[in-house]
This record gives structure tokens, C-alpha cells and sequence, in this order.
């Protein structure tokens, strides 16, 4: 058995294929059917005379998503999509399928996340997933070719990792436990074993937002380094977003042309990254006519605003300690913030980066646990990373459906992962 993404190897030769019908079409004693094998798709054609009657009335009861196996000859074709077209000298179907519930017409996009699982077959989507795809292998190879060592961290945690406000909360054999909001304290401790650390995995946040940026399972990407400060972290993620948008380009420039997007604005992606003061920043908004106040957290139209102008992401650092979580190490300069950075995307994508240094003063690090009225008894290991040996550490987080949705240039981060839960949405 071939595959479709084969074909130009196998020029002139007979192959066997498999998968999935598209669309079929009959013109006279010639037809046509478009099928699709996950790797690609091929239009073949059918001549009554050569396939025999027999074969021939099979054709009528082809419906869209059947699957099928045809053998024929590989013909280029400049024409055809893909290339090439298969000269079909037998066909056998192999499973029928009812009527498709995705047509070819305006489906709501409920309508579609109810058919979540069918709705991956259609062609933004598989581009949209294996953009996603190429982006994850691409967040590893970063991180291995730069000597980080790969930790893997628990999702049930007892201890909260961002705050108390987005969490969900199970029994565990009667205690109480969490899933993740982030790995970061654990990549902390592991940041002591191996220097150069990070996580890839699901993270969990019960968002009662129904915005086109908030899912309440996401993967987040986080690592966490020993001996680096604040600047350090942020030359890391300039680095690091310019190689990812880099991948995309060089290996997914099909899917995104299948995604529409105009590649011009990610084609001048590539550090230095603009940064700004959160203070700087509060002072343009306000300039601009923002009503927002020094203290608050920047929403989704301040950071929209912020990056207007701006081709490249923009930091945005040193937040008041007010708006971020715990762990964020105090500015020796000026201790009413954090030495902490948000990155925004540009086109209006707003936040795909969270970072800090963190903490690495006992008391102060504790002081901070008990305002924020977190339960002291939960964090003693993460406090004796300060007892044994302490060290400037810097971390950050980045989202990956917002980073893939900027990057292929799609309003939703929904559709960039496989299976979305929403506040809505369980189901498939
Ligand atoms: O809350 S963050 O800003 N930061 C952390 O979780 C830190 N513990 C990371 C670290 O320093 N190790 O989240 C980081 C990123 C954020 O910029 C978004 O890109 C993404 O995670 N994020 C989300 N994506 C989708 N949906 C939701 N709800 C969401 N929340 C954060």
C-alpha cells in the first residue's frame, strides 16, 4: 500500500491507495473521485469501458466518507491538485457511509464543535492541527539542541500553581487536589537537578471566560533556568517565538496557504523583541485614552492597543506585584512590581508569553504565600528550594493554540487543538 504523499515516486507505476471519498462525479462513461488518505489527496479517474460494469455500478452508491481501496496507474499531472492523478483499474469499496452531517456550505461553528470529531477531516483543520504539530516538534527540538532537560509534571497537584480563583478541584482519596495550572513549581525543584529545565503538557483553568483566547484545558510550554535573570528569560523568548514562527514557515507553507494567511508579517519575525515598561505602558494607554489605572492587570483591548504599530511581539515587563501571582521575584528597583514580562503577538493577538524570575528569598517568598492567603503546609517543599541552596531562577509559559493561532493567522484558539474544552464543551 502507498500513501498519497508518496505518488511522485511511484510515476508510471501501478499503486494501491486507501482512505476516504471526498467527492465523486460522473460525466458520461468518465468519473471522477477525489479521495482522501491523511497524507494528501489525489483525484482518480474512472473509464467505464476499462473497469467493466460491474465496478462501474458500485460508483452511483459512493457516498462523501466512505472508505475505499483503488489500484491504478500514478499519472503526473500538472492540473490536478496535488499533482498527480490515479488511472483507476480496480476499486473496492470497503465501508459505506450515510449521509455526511458536514457539507460543503456555512455550518455555525457550534454545529461544527458538536461534530468536532468529524470536522477534523476538513482541510483547515487538518492544515490548522498540523501547524500545531509541526509547532510542538519544534518546541522540542528547541529546547534539546540547547541542552534542557525534558521534566514531565504532575497534573493532580495539591499545591496552586497561578490562584485560587480558575481551579479545578477532585477528591483525592480525601484530600484535596487540583489539576495543574501550570508545572512551573515543580520545573523549579527540577531546575536545581538539571540547570536547564521544561514542561510540555495540558494545564487546566476554570475560566468562566467564553473569549476566542480562553480554553479551559491548553498546553503550555515552560521553561525554567538556573542562574538567569529577568533579562536573560526574555532574550530566551525572542528566541525561542522567532525559531517556532521560523518552523512554520520552512515546513508548513502548504497549510498555510490552505489557512489564508498572509505570511508577509511573520517573515520579519526575529529578535530583538520591542519591550516596554508595564508603567510605560499604563502611561501611553492613559495617553490614548484608556481609562485604565496603575495597579491593574492589562486587559485583551489595552494589549491590542499596546502593539498597534508594532510588526515584532512586544514585552511588556515589571507589573505591580498586585496583579501577578506569588512567586514573582520583587524589583530591587522598585518594590511595588515583579521582575516579570507578558509577550505580545502583533495583529492583535494579544498574551501566547508569561514570564518571571522568581523569588528566591525564604521570607520574603513565604511572606508573599501568606498575603495571598495560600495555605503555607502545601508549599514547604516548594520553600526549601530556597533553604537548600538558593539560586536566581527565571521561567516563562507559553500557550500553544494562541501561538499557533497567531501564527496561522486564525481568530479562534479553538480550533487548534484537537479536542476543545470550553466552558460549554465536553462533548466529543
Ligand atoms: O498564567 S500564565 O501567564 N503563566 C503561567 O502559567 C506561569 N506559571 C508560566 C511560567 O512562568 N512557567 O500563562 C502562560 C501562558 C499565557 O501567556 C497564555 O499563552 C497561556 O499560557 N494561557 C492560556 N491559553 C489558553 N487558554 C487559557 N485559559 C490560558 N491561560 C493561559
Amino acid at each position: 500500500m502507498v500513501e498519497i504523499r508518496e505518488l511522485s515516486e511511484h510515476v508510471g507505476e501501478s499503486v494501491e491507495l486507501s482512505g476516504w471519498v471526498e467527492t465523486t462525479r460522473v460525466h458520461g462513461k468518465v468519473a471522477f473521485l477525489v479521495l482522501r488518505d491523511g497524507t494528501g489527496i489525489v483525484q482518480s479517474v474512472l473509464v467505464k469501458k476499462q473497469l467493466g460494469e460491474a465496478t462501474w455500478d458500485l460508483l452511483g452508491g459512493i457516498t462523501q466518507e466512505s472508505t475505499v481501496a483503488i489500484t491504478g496507474e500514478v499519472r503526473r499531472d500538472e492540473r490536478a491538485p496535488g499533482g498527480f492523478e490515479l488511472g483507476v483499474e480496480k476499486l473496492d469499496v470497503l465501508a459505506p457511509a450515510p449521509e455526511y452531517p458536514i457539507q460543503p456550505k456555512e455550518h455555525g461553528v457550534e454545529f461544527l464543535l458538536d461534530h468536532r470529531h468529524l470536522w477534523l477531516r476538513s482541510s483547515q483543520q487538518r492544515a490548522g492541527l498540523r501547524v500545531r504539530a509541526e509547532v510542538e516538534q519544534a518546541i522540542h527540538d528547541f529546547y534539546y539542541g540547547r541542552g534542557f532537560v525534558r521534566i514531565d509534571t504532575p497534573i493532580l497537584t495539591g499545591a496552586i500553581g497561578e490562584h485560587a480563583g480558575t481551579l479545578f478541584e477532585t477528591d483525592y482519596f480525601g484530600q484535596r487536589a487540583f489539576l495543574a495550572q501550570t508545572g512551573q513549581l515543580y520545573v523549579e525543584a527540577a531546575c536545581a537537578a538539571f540547570r536547564k529545565v521544561y514542561c510540555f503538557g495540558p494545564t487546566f483553568r476554570a475560566e468562566k471566560s467564553k473569549t476566542r483566547r480562553h480554553l479551559t484545558e491548553f498546553w503550555m510550554v515552560e521553561p525554567e533556568v538556573a542562574f538567569a535573570d529577568s533579562d536573560d528569560n526574555m532574550r530566551l523568548q525572542e528566541e525561542f517565538v522567532s525559531y517556532l514562527v521560523e518552523r512554520a514557515l520552512e515546513n508548513c507553507s502548504e497549510e498555510l496557504e490552505v489557512l489564508e494567511r498572509d505570511t508577509a508579517p511573520l517573515e520579519g519575525i526575529r529578535p530583538p523583541f520591542p519591550r516596554v515598561s508595564y508603567t510605560e505602558a499604563v502611561e501611553r494607554l492613559r495617553a490614548g485614552g484608556s481609562d485604565v489605572e496603575w495597579g491593574q492587570d492589562l486587559g485583551a483591548p489595552d494589549e491590542v492597543a499596546l502593539s498597534e504599530g508594532h510588526d515584532l511581539p512586544i514585552f511588556v515587563y515589571n507589573y505591580p506585584k498586585t496583579a501577578k501571582a506569588f512567586y514573582m521575584k520583587e524589583n530591587p528597583e522598585d518594590p511595588r512590581t515583579v521582575l516579570c514580562n507578558d509577550l505580545l503577538a502583533p495583529e492583535g493577538y494579544g498574551e501566547i508569553i508569561g514570564g518571571s524570575q522568581r523569588e528566591d528569598d525564604l521570607e520574603r517568598l513565604r511572606a508573599r504565600i501568606h498575603e495571598e492567603g495560600l495555605p503555607e503546609e502545601a508549599y514547604d517543599w516548594y520553600l526549601d528550594l530556597r533553604r537548600y541552596g538558593t539560586f536566581p531562577h527565571s521561567g516563562f509559559g507559553l500557550g500553544v493554540e494562541r501561538t499557533v493561532a497567531w501564527i496561522t493567522g486564525r481568530h479562534h484558539v479553538r480550533e487548534f487543538i484537537p479536542f476543545p474544552r470550553l466552558m460549554n464543551r465536553l462533548k466529543p
